[in-house]
């Protein structure tokens, strides 16, 4: 009987592409060669404090997060600010981690955080790890979402009435 060297492998969320979708007008998926190929490439130094591992530092570099959702249009009229100003993304990643972000924080008419997908941390390129979401301006590290596959985009995450009103 011939055996493989090794068992074979379940295949690592990390590997799996980075989905961006929701209330967009085209959905698409990524591989981190997309990422790195498709978009400019921005630099983050950053320090990012855990509650359980203390404080981090590291050099992250990829493409600006508001430039790759941009590629697939979310359905935002781009010309009026208060529809910016609602639009929240969802982040999720390796281990089930998700977290959520506004568009108006990384509008650069509001908050214009430089928040990255980052393909390369501390001049490693570990095509494995999947990209990462860079926060520079958050001082803990939550969001610092790793293996990320999904950006779900739109208004359907809010809204609604308060059952008060309702
Ligand atoms: N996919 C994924 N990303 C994650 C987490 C996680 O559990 N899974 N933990 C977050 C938390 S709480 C922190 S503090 C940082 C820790 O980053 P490090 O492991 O590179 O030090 O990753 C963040 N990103
Ligand atoms: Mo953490």
């Amino acid at each position: 009987m011939i055996r493989p060297h090794t068992a074979p492998q379940p295949t690592p969320a990390a590997t799996l592409p980075l989905t961006l979708w929701g209330e967009v007008a085209e959905p698409l998926s990524l591989t981190v060669a997309d990422l790195r190929a498709g978009w400019e490439r921005r630099r983050a130094e950053v320090v990012f404090d855990c509650a359980t591992a203390g404080p981090r530092h590291h050099a992250f570099a990829g493409p600006l997060l508001r430039e790759v959702v941009a590629a697939v249009r979310p359905r935002f009229d781009p010309a009026r600010r208060k529809e910016r100003s609602r639009f929240p993304l969802a982040v999720s990643g390796g281990e089930g981690h998700h977290t959520v972000l506004s568009w108006a924080e990384i509008d650069a008419d509001f908050g214009d955080a430089p928040v990255l997908l980052a393909t390369r941390m501390d001049d490693r390129e570990p095509d494995g790890a999947g990209p990462r979401l860079v926060v520079p301006s958050d001082r803990c590290g939550a969001r610092y979402v790793s293996a990320v596959t999904g950006v779900r985009n739109g208004r359907h995450l809010l809204g609604g009435t308060p059952p008060s009103e309702a």
